[in-house]
C-alpha cells in the first residue's frame, strides 16, 4: 500500500495522543512493516561553512545578530571536507551531510566548490547530503548532475509558529525550496525541532505539513532543541523523552517509509531513551563526535549502544541496490 498523503489534522491529534505504550506498539507494527528490524542509518554531519547567518532562527547558535562565541569560519577547503569524509566513512557513516550557514544558495564561486565538494564525497561512495539554505531548482539539478543524492531543508515547526522562532524568512519559502527538490529530483530530506516552546498541536501541524506532501520526505529528521546560550530559546528546559517518543512515532505512523532520524539532542538522552526512540521507529542517526557546531554523543558510545541492542548499520545506496536487482 502506499503511503497516504491525505492525513486530517483529526487524525493526526487521534494518533500523537494515543496512550504512549499503545503508541509504540502500532508504530513499531509500521515499522517492521516497512523496513528491516533493527537496521539503523549512520550519517556524518559536516559545517563547511559555519556561522555568521544573516538569518534570525532562534535557535540557531549561526545567526549572526546573537552572541553566542561561536567563531565564523568561512568555506572549508576541498581537502579538508575529503579529509572528513573518508574519516566519516572509516568509522561506518553511509551518508555524509554538508552543512552552510547561508540562508540560500547562491550562484558565485563558493557554490561552485560545493560542487566540485559534492563530487569528491560522492566518489568515496558515501551518499551526499547538502543543507545549504533555501535553492532553486536549477541549483539543486546542478547539485544532482554532481552527485548529490539528498537535499536537507527542515521545516522547523508548524506555519502558524513559523513567525514566533524566525521572521527573516517564511515557513512558505521553505516548502517552495521543497518543491524544488523534489523537481530535481534529488531525495527530499525535511524534519522539524521540539523543545522551542511550540504547543502539541503545532508538533501535529508540523507533521500533517510533511506527511501531506504528495510524496513523503525520504528522510524526516526530528530533533530536540539543543538550546544555545545567547540565543532567543537559551533559557528553554530539555525536551522530554516521553515528547520525542510520540514525534517520532507520529512521523513513524504517518509517514511509514519513510527514514525518521533521531537527529539533535542524543548528547542529553540516557541509552534507554534512545532505545525507546528507535523501538519506536526511528531508523537514522547522526553520528559523530559533532552535529555542526554542538557535541554529539562519541563513536564509541554510539557502538556500545548498538552492541547492547543489537543494532546494524544500514548499508548506503541502499533503495538503488533494489531497484537495480529488480531490474536484472
Ligand atoms: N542554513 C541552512 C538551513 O537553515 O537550512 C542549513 C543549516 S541549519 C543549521 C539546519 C537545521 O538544523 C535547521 O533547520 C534546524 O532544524 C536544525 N538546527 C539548527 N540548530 C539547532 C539546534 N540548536 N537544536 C536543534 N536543531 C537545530
Ligand atoms: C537536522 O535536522 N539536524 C541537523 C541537520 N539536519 C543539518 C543539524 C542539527 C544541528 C544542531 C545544532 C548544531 O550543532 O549547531
Ligand atoms: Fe542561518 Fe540555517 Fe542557522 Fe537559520 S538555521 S540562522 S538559516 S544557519
Amino acid at each position: 500500500m502506499s503511503p497516504r498523503s491525505d492525513w486530517t489534522i483529526k487524525e493526526i491529534t487521534r494518533i500523537y495522543n494515543t496512550p504512549l505504550m499503545e503508541l509504540i506498539q502500532k508504530a513499531n507494527q509500521i515499522h517492521m512493516d516497512n523496513h528491516t528490524p533493527g537496521e539503523v542509518q549512520i550519517c556524518t554531519l559536516l559545517s563547511i561553512k559555519t556561522g555568521g547567518c544573516t538569518e534570525d532562527c532562534a535557535y540557531c547558535s549561526q545567526a549572526a545578530r546573537y552572541s553566542t562565541g561561536l567563531k565564523t569560519e568561512s568555506l572549508l577547503s576541498y581537502d579538508k571536507v575529503i579529509k572528513s569524509a573518508k574519516i566519516a566513512k572509516e568509522a561506518g557513516s553511509t551518508r555524509f551531510c554538508m552543512g552552510a550557514a547561508w540562508r540560500e544558495v547562491k550562484d558565485n564561486r563558493d557554490f561552485d566548490k560545493v560542487l566540485t565538494m559534492i563530487e569528491g564525497v560522492s566518489k568515496i561512495g558515501l551518499e551526499v547530503c547538502g543543507t545549504l539554505g533555501m535553492a532553486t531548482e536549477n541549483q539543486i539539478s546542478k547539485m544532482k548532475d554532481a552527485g548529490l543524492h539528498a537535499y536537507n531543508h527542515n521545516i522547523d515547526t508548524s506555519e502558524d509558529y513559523y513567525s514566533d522562532i524566525i521572521s527573516t524568512h517564511t515557513h512558505q519559502d521553505r516548502m517552495e525550496t521543497l518543491k524544488n527538490i523534489r523537481k530535481a529530483g534529488v531525495t527530499v530530506c525535511s524534519g522539524g525541532i521540539i523543545g522551542m516552546g511550540e504547543t502539541s498541536n503545532d508538533r501535529i501541524k508540523m507533521l500533517f505539513s510533511l506527511a501531506n506532501l504528495k510524496k513523503h520526505p525520504e528522510s524526516v529528521p526530528i530533533n530536540a532543541l539543543v538550546s544555545i546560550e545567547g540565543t532567543p530559546l537559551e533559557e528553554r528546559k530539555k525536551v522530554n523523552t516521553w515528547d520525542m517518543v510520540r514525534m517520532i512515532s507520529t512521523a513513524r505512523i504517518t509517514m511509514p517509509k519513510s527514514m525518521v532520524r533521531l537527529s539533535a539532542g542524543r548528547l542529553s538522552m540516557s541509552k534507554e531513551a534512545q532505545a525507546l526512540c528507535f523501538l519506536a521507529g526511528a531508523n537514522s542517526i547522526f553520528s559523530g563526535e559533532k552535529l555542526l557546531t554542538t557535541p554529539n554523543p562519541s563513536i564509541n558510545e554510539d557502538q556500545e549502544l548498538f552492541n547492547i541492542l543489537g543494532l546494524t548499520p544500514r548499508p548506503s545506496h541502499k533503495n538503488n541496490l533494489k531497484l537495480k536487482n529488480m531490474c536484472r
